[in-house]
């Protein structure tokens, strides 16, 4: 209940035979990582933490130096958990076989510092990350198969569809630092006391509001958005004065982890749509929209990609994009309308 802290939260899971010793040991390591990034950006312009690292990632974007240093913190606590077999970054070009395992074979996708170009203007940004159970089919072995043969088989126990996350969370550093779990039964959110430095439930089976009044989009894409989109969004804007309701309210921070904790606390509906430049949009599927899906409708909500549901995609690409749309389930089943 609330007031727990999150190391006691994750043994009752355990108890209640939600998650094994394994995944417990894996989620804590987590917690701790987060608590290492959240002092690191609280501190980013004090400790000459903002500005680029002078290096891009395998998606072409300029790394910032609070993105590298983020990523290692990730990598290191997931393979000194001693539980994680294979791991997967927005920042890693290919998928890592983790030698270090002992147990649990848990593999774990993550974007480790999402919205990082936010960080020089101090605008909230966020860790995302999701646990599959590794496949012990296709365990990478160093001893006896070549560096193509492992990252084959590391590819292939990364890339599950999202409805066989065993759990997903995102820890977002903003004015408070707050993580919001769920490992399949409900979704809690805790909230960093650093007098204490331990993460108190703060947030109790957060459900997403069935409808709500907030959109979230970058509508600077308006132009290169399909016929059926911009009717969509010109709907919300004059839909309210027909029917005497006030219309929606835009919010956009441009952080998904900002802009999606907001969505899942006061409902409406966030959106990165495909445009004419980039037709299956900007977010990642592994590490971005299938964790937050899998949240999304563990609090009651949606997590679409316009034609349905997140979770049933089959990755086929470590770094594949897919338009995502998620929140309150009317405002997203009225999207999907405009989509088919
Ligand atoms: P745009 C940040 O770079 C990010 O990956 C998400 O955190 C955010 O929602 C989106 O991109 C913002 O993209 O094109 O609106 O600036």
């Amino acid at each position: 209940e609330m007031g727990t802290p999150f190391s006691t939260w994750v043994l009752q899971q355990e108890m209640k035979d939600n998650i094994d010793n394994e995944h417990a040991i894996v989620l804590q390591s987590i917690s701790v990582a987060c608590k290492q990034i959240a002092s690191l950006v609280q501190r980013a312009g004090l400790a000459g933490m903002t500005g680029l690292a002078g290096e891009q990632n395998v998606q072409g974007e300029d790394q910032k130096k609070l993105d590298v240093i983020s990523n290692d913190v990730f990598c290191d606590t997931l393979r000194l958990s001693g539980r994680t077999g294979v791991i997967a970054s927005e920042e890693e070009d290919v998928p890592v076989a983790v030698e270090e395992t002992y147990g649990g074979n848990y593999v774990c996708v993550f974007d480790p510092l999402d919205g990082s170009s936010n960080i020089d203007a101090a605008v909230s940004t966020g860790s995302i990350w999701g646990i599959y159970a590794g496949d012990s089919q296709c365990v990478p072995d160093f001893s006896s198969e070549s560096p193509a043969e492992v990252e084959a088989k590391c590819v292939q126990n990364v890339c599950q569809p999202g409805e066989n996350l065993v759990s997903a969370g995102y820890c977002m550093y903003s004015s408070s630092t707050i993580l919001v779990i769920s490992v399949g039964d409900g979704v809690f959110g805790f909230t960093l006391d650093s007098a204490v430095g331990e993460f108190i439930m703060t947030h109790e089976r957060i459900q997403i509001p069935k409808s709500g009044k907030i959109y979230s989009f970058n509508e600077g894409n308006y132009d290169m958005w399909t016929p059926g989109l911009k009717q969509y969004m010109d709907s919300l804007k004059t839909g309210g004065k027909e029917t005497g309701t006030k219309p929606y309210s835009a919010r956009y921070i441009g952080s998904l982890v900002g802009d999606f904790h907001r969505t899942m606390l006061y409902g409406g509906i966030y959106g990165y749509p495909g445009d004419a430049k980039n037709p299956t949009g900007k977010l990642r599927l592994l590490y971005e929209c299938a964790p937050m899906s899998f949240l999304a409708e563990q609090a009651g909500g949606a997590g679409s990609d316009g034609t349905g549901r997140v979770l049933k995609i089959n990755p086929e690409k470590v770094h594949q994009r897919v338009p995502f749309f998620t929140g309150s389930v009317e405002e997203v089943a009225y999207l999907e309308s405009f989509m088919k």
